[in-house]
């Protein structure tokens, strides 16, 4: 059993007593593995006076934790995971571009309620540059609410009314890197040694280029290289994503202890859920693609330790758009180094269906998950089909080419496919950050974009408005089914298009994952009573999957799932399976032609031990002829085992 767990159960069985005396018990529990961690990253002997800091800072933090806050904690710890509970359901969102502002967010509870969504992601709301600032993801404060979206006052009402309304609130923590504006940037501008060691600042040239002989570039085409000269300070800075967002330099455990402030004072605001956002990044070695390295992974492990000293009820979402092998690592792989991240993106399965999609076959989806070592029982995905960022085509070269073809025509392909370089396709994304050194590019676009509606509308073609709206419901019903946490990128459950408007903003216009960034269309909310309305007919569809999800425990997450094999490359078939009988059975035909599969093996797996089995995604039994299913294009069906 795992610290974390030990402790759990140590406070469940104490939940009478004084919640300060849980504090003290806690931060014994967990004090040898957090030494351990801080000592593998800061191991000099002059650094015990830091470890003192640590130790005085926890405390203080605990102190002023909001009371109601702390209750919730030990509530949290005595109740089970509901991150992996089927009634979870989330949804992202730019607050600017859903309703205004925080209170206007506030109004519009209902609108969520009548979906079912009951878990946001709100992108950045605190203080940023003026002009370009990567979405807020370069900040110039991790606390102060950027009055745009109003004050503190209205973010704490809201995470009050969110709590009293079972909602769930997940916030971005941008642990890689603060804007050039940040205070500590801006001492370090003005000559002070102290905080140009909260960065990575040279004298010269030398050192950088050495880090770049093996630093990938993120973003190549409008930040090339990972250096920015500084002119103010005459020194060059590291700046691995765009020249105004500067890397913490977390050799320096000063960085560490105040960014450790700065998380708890944001989970004391009322956040449930901390997302981490590029936690690869965080630790740097010269000659190393510095990603993923261990020393990150020990640093998220100190994180999280302290967190579950400090506020345990809080948890963290790894967000590693990494090989899937690595991003499974920051669940924390190594039980002896410390838990890392509840929730960590799924992003594999993402990549590999838009990849089913394009090629209109599964076979390296199911060769991909296969290959995916299972998660830790305590941990989950957020599965998506898409977010706010580009998609990328991180595949594993290997798997492509057991399937006989060649890694990079097939990305080649992928973006010809997406990206409106190929006539026949549906398709209408955009390419972000084409890569001519390499040939690498990643795709934007909305879902029903990238899912043929735009073009299908254009082309006021009835049938391909059908066949989109079916892609559309089908991504989202296996992510719906995927266990873990779905979320949904606000505008697409009413299948919203690209928005082009963009371009005509100085400071949007050369990042094209603005596209898939679109305005929540409240008009076309307004007409959804209409059903003849294709964005009437997404909603009211994928509120009655979500509604099915929530009402049948076997979609939780610690109920198993494993892959069903056909032997029909277009079709993917995947079970859960709940306590006693029951079971799920996700059928999906990624072809545009109906295709056949054979059912004695559903048989055998007890589908038909009642009669002919429901899907529950349209309310029929089960159709067959002489023993075949025939599966139309782009359906999804639900099949239930009681
Ligand atoms: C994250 O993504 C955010 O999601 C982006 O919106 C930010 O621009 C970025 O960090 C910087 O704060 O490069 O294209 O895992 O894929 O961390 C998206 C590696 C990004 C990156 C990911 C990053």
């Amino acid at each position: 059993m795992n610290q974390a767990n030990i402790h759990r159960l140590v406070a469940t069985q104490l939940k009478q007593k004084d919640a300060d005396a849980l504090f003290d018990l806690r931060l014994a529990a967990n004090l040898p593995l957090i030494q351990k961690l801080f000592s593998s990253l800061y191991p000099d002997e002059h650094h015990i006076n830091h470890f003192q800091k640590l130790m005085d800072l926890l405390s203080r933090l605990y102190a002023s934790r909001p009371s109601e806050l702390k209750k919730q904690d030990l509530e949290r710890l005595d109740s089970g995971n509901w991150y992996q509970s089927e009634k979870i359901m989330g949804m992202q969102l730019y607050v600017e571009h859903f309703n205004k502002d925080l209170n206007g967010l506030k109004e519009k509870l209902p609108y969520f309620k009548d979906l079912g969504v009951n878990f946001l992601h709100l992108m950045p709301i605190t203080t940023r540059p003026k002009g370009e600032s990567d979405g807020g993801y370069a900040v110039n404060s991790y606390l102060q609410v950027d009055k745009k979206y109003g004050t503190k006052e209205d973010l704490l009402a809201l995470t009050s009314e969110f709590r009293k309304e079972g909602m769930y609130l997940m916030l971005d923590f941008v642990v890689n890197h603060t804007s050039n504006e940040f205070s500590w940037a801006k001492k370090a501008m003005k000559g002070d040694k102290k905080y140009q060691g909260y960065y990575y600042t040279f004298e010269d040239y030398t050192i950088p280029s050495e880090f770049e002989k093996t630093l990938p570039e993120v973003f190549p085409e409008t930040s090339p290289g990972s250096f920015t000269y500084v002119p103010e300070m005459d020194r060059w800075v590291m700046t691995v994503f765009n020249s105004y967002q500067w890397d913490l330099n977390y050799t320096n455990p000063e960085v560490f202890l105040e960014m450790l402030t700065n998380l708890v004072k944001l989970t004391d605001l009322g956040v449930d859920v901390v997302r981490f956002d590029a936690l690869a990044f965080l630790w740097k070695k010269m000659g190393t693609i510095s990603q993923n390295l261990p020393e990150a992974h020990n640093l998220v492990s100190l994180f999280r330790m302290c967190l579950q000293v400090v506020a345990p009820g809080v948890i963290l979402l790894a967000e590693a758009i990494v090989a899937p092998t690595d991003i499974i690592k920051y669940f924390g792989e190594d039980q002896k180094m410390g838990n890392e991240c509840e929730v960590a993106y799924n992003a594999s399965l993402m990549a590999l269906l838009w990849n089913s999609i394009a090629t209109k076959r599964t076979s390296l989806l199911y060769k991909s998950l296969d290959h995916v070592p299972p998660k830790p029982v305590d941990c989950t995905w957020i599965n998506y089909i898409r977010c706010h960022d580009d998609i990328g085509l991180g595949y594993e070269n290997q798997l492509i080419q057991e399937l006989g073809w060649n890694p990079n025509m097939h990305r080649k392909f992928l973006l010809d496919y997406y990206c409106q370089h190929l006539d026949w396709s549906p398709s209408k994304g955009l390419m972000f950050m084409y890569n001519p050194k390499t040939g690498d590019g990643r795709i934007t676009g909305s879902a029903a974009s990238l899912l043929g509606l735009e073009k299908a509308l254009e082309l006021k073609d009835d049938a391909l408005i059908t066949e989109s709206i079916n892609k559309i419901i089908m991504m989202h019903g296996i992510i719906l089914a995927f266990g873990g946490i779905p979320l949904i990128y606000a505008g697409d459950e009413i299948g919203t298009l690209n928005d082009y408007s963009f371009r005509n903003d100085n400071s949007k216009k050369d990042d094209s994952r603005w596209v898939n960034r679109p305005m929540q269309d409240w008009e076309i909310i307004s007409k959804l009573d209409n059903g003849n309305l294709p964005q009437s007919k997404i909603y009211h569809m994928l509120q009655k999957l979500i509604n099915i999800r929530k009402t049948n425990p076997v979609f939780a997450d610690n109920n198993s799932l494993s892959l069903c094999h056909t032997g029909n490359d277009h079709i993917l078939v995947f079970e859960k399976r709940g306590n006693g009988r029951e079971g799920l059975l996700v059928v999906c035909n990624f072809d545009e032609n109906a295709q056949v599969i054979e059912t004695g093996w559903i048989k055998r797996l007890g589908y038909f031990a009642k009669g002919d089995p429901i899907d529950l995604v349209s309310g029929n039994k089960l159709v067959m002829k002489s023993g075949l299913l025939e599966i139309a294009p782009y359906q999804l069906l639900w099949l239930k085992r009681d």
